[in-house]
């Protein structure tokens, strides 16, 4: 009901509204935005190796010229992919159990596509699959998305595709034409396929030998973790080729992790660790955010960040002022950032704390901390985020807030 609404919107307004200048604000003005979503690439890849070589090398080079955000966490649930999706461009948290996409792809949004439109932008997906998957076809019409070129859109022959389908340097081979054609200023997210579990790609198209493990799931993971990167780095070749580049700003992010807490043994003998802790399982949730906005430096940043942030974090680069924004997250490049980041599961991390499996851990060392009523707070802050987000959610509660005041 209205009183319900009310006190989330007070909350959002006190707590998770950062409405300090920075000299970031509009930066991206009237820029395209790429999107790429890094289907299953989690952090722990990027600057690290396998047999002495990179696994990432076009990644690793990336960060020198982009904002490479290295504490950046997935908060996705049962809805995997969707879930990415979703929190990126509302703002939301994912549902604790089923996929929202599915489940209240009705409900009234304020989502990153309708803003930008209503700024004059187009607004398109790309993703070489069923349009029906994860009811995205439904969902993205009523986030407001202009166009969706579904696998219909892309020509998939028996050599060009292995394992989910079409391969990602087809993918993004195909969708060029595409690219090029749409009006500008656009806004469009290109969603990869192939480091997707089990992880299968065929020998021509490997690069790095397997890891030798007992997981036959991580072992091969590498090879098409290097396969996405290198697709990546064909697509940067042709955003310049066709100029695309110079006008668009180049966001990369990982959607959620790639490797499940059952290969942990493998993980924690490639990490060179005995175990995987708790505190190690939070610490794999990283995965990679980049901001490559062609022309400007960029830095490592390493405070703490999320999917939520991704939403009022563009708005903000692209100078779009969210006067009645309903945002969980904060904008990343902001002075007043909300001080945790929560999981779906109540998980959290803060600046010097990560608080899992009912036990606080030091941020910086993973030793067990005592608990202190400061900490409780901490974690029923979380809590409540959370709920509130439900909240909105099953009680669709923004149909009753003038989304554009
Ligand atoms: C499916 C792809 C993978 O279209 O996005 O989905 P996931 O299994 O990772 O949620
Ligand atoms: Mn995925």
């Amino acid at each position: 009901d209205g009183n319900e609404l009310s006190e989330i919107l007070t909350y959002i307004d006190e707590e998770t509204t950062d409405t300090s200048e920075t000299d970031m604000y509009g930066i991206a003005k009237d820029k395209n935005v790429i999107f790429v979503w890094l289907e299953s690439l989690q952090t722990f890849v990027i600057n690290n190796e396998l047999h002495g070589e990179e696994i990432t090398p076009f990644l690793n080079d990336l960060i020198d010229d982009s904002y490479y955000f290295e504490n950046f966490y997935h908060q996705t649930a049962q809805g995997k992919t969707s879930d990415s999706e979703f929190i990126a461009e509302t703002s939301l948290y994912p549902l604790p159990s089923g996929a929202v996409y599915f489940t209240h792809s009705e409900n009234t949004y304020q989502s990153l596509p309708d803003m930008l439109g209503e700024s004059g932008y187009n607004t398109s997906v790309f993703h070489a699959n069923s349009g029906s998957f994860w009811n995205r076809n439904v969902m993205y019409e009523n986030l407001g998305v202009d166009h969706f070129y579904d696998v219909a859109a892309y020509d998939v022959t028996d050599t060009n595709q292995v394992g989910w389908g079409l391969k990602d340097k087809d993918f993004f081979k195909q969708s060029m034409k595409y690219l090029t054609s749409l009006e500008e200023p656009y806004y469009t997210r290109m969603i990869t396929l192939t480091n997707h579990h089990p992880f299968t790609l065929g020998e021509e198209d490997a690069t790095l030998a397997p890891f030798d493990s007992n997981s036959k799931t991580l072992n091969y993971y590498f090879q098409t973790v290097r396969y996405l990167d290198e697709s990546l780095e064909l697509f940067f070749e042709e955003l310049k080729a066709s100029g695309e580049y110079e006008d668009s700003v180049i966001v990369l992010m990982g959607d959620h992790y790639g490797i499940s807490d059952f290969h942990d043994r493998s993980t924690a003998s490639y990490l060179g660790k005995d175990e995987i802790t708790p505190f190690d399982h939070i610490q794999l949730q990283r995965v990679p955010l980049y901001i490559h906005i062609p022309g400007e430096e960029g830095k490592v940043i390493s405070d703490i960040a999320g999917q939520v942030d991704i939403k009022p974090t563009l708005l903000h680069l692209l100078g779009i002022e969210g006067s009645n924004d309903i945002s969980f997250g904060t904008n990343l490049f902001g002075e007043n950032r909300k001080d945790f980041i929560a999981l779906r599961d109540g998980s959290f991390i803060a600046d010097d704390v990560i608080y899992t499996k009912d036990t606080f851990y030091d941020r910086s060392t993973g030793e067990i901390m005592e608990t202190t009523d400061d900490l409780l707070e901490l974690k029923e802050r979380a809590q409540h985020e959370l709920t509130y987000s439900d909240q909105l959610i099953y009680g669709d509660l923004l149909r009753f807030h003038d989304l554009n005041k």
